[in-house]
């Protein structure tokens, strides 16, 4: 087995210190922090994701996972985001109201940060009325909304729906993206762009802020 084939089996057994300190393991050995993420950390909690979906894995583990997760992109964070530089936009971030899914999401602020953006992030379950007092006060460039549930992503469309109530919608440009979302439901509800991961999130944010890439 493969060192990051054992970091994907550590995140199914979900026991944080383990995880941690495998990462940190490959880290000093050199190993490029997006391969852990990407090949390691990431490929185990999809056998996870999948594993929940059958019915072999419940809550409590699924939640163990996460919290494994979270103490790996705490030691990947600093090498995958740049702090000091001058920011080139600012851009609000949160996961949608009745959804606490947040890794995907902090991923893609993690990497937005790299890139060299300002982000301010409401973290998970925000109501409309949160991201548009937030807009009013931070006023950024980008609006960035994320979903994981089948559910949860009709709030983007109300969280739209309400910025544009609100007379706020041509000030802020908006991205979604989560697992359910796609580029048809982000056209549907108005949003100005979809990205499928946190890589391409970063290339469609300098799209629309018209960054140079
Ligand atoms: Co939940 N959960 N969960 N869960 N969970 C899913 C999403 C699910 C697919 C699992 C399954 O059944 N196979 C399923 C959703 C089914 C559906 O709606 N179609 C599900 C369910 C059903 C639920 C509950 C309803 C379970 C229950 O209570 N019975 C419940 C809901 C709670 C709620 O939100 N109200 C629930 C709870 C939980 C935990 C709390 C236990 C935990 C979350 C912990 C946390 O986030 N702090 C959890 C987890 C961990 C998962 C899975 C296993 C993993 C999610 C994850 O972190 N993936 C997930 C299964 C899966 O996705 N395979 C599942 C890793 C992460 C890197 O990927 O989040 O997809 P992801 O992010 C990607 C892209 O989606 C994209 O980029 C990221 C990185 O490249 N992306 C964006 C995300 N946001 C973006 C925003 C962008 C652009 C790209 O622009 C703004």
């Amino acid at each position: 087995m493969s060192e990051l084939e054992h970091l994907a089996q550590l995140m199914e057994e979900g026991n944080a210190a383990t995880v941690a300190e495998v990462t940190q393991q490959l880290l000093n050995a050199g190993m490029a922090p997006q391969t852990i993420l990407n090949d390691g950390l990431i490929v185990g909690m999809g056998v996870v994701g999948e594993k929940m979906r059958t019915g072999e894995m419940y809550l409590p583990e699924v939640l163990q996972s996460a919290t494994a997760m979270h103490a790996a992109l705490k030691l990947l964070k600093p090498l995958l985001a740049r702090d000091g530089v001058k920011p080139l936009g600012k851009i609000v971030m949160g996961t949608v109201k009745g959804d606490v899914h947040d890794i995907g999401k902090n991923l893609v602020g993690i990497l937005l940060q790299g890139a060299g953006f300002e982000i301010v992030d409401l973290g998970v379950n925000v109501s409309p009325a949160k991201f548009i007092e937030t807009i009013e006060q931070q006023k950024p460039a980008l609006l960035a909304l994320s979903a994981m549930l089948t559910t949860t992503m009709l709030n983007m469309k109300t969280t739209i729906e309400a910025i544009n109530n609100a007379g706020l919608r041509s000030k802020v440009k908006i991205i979604v993206g989560g697992a359910p979302v796609s580029e048809k439901f982000a056209g549907e509800i108005g949003a100005d762009a979809y990205a499928r991961d946190a890589v391409k999130a970063v290339g469609k944010v300098k799209e629309l802020l018209a960054v140079a890439a």
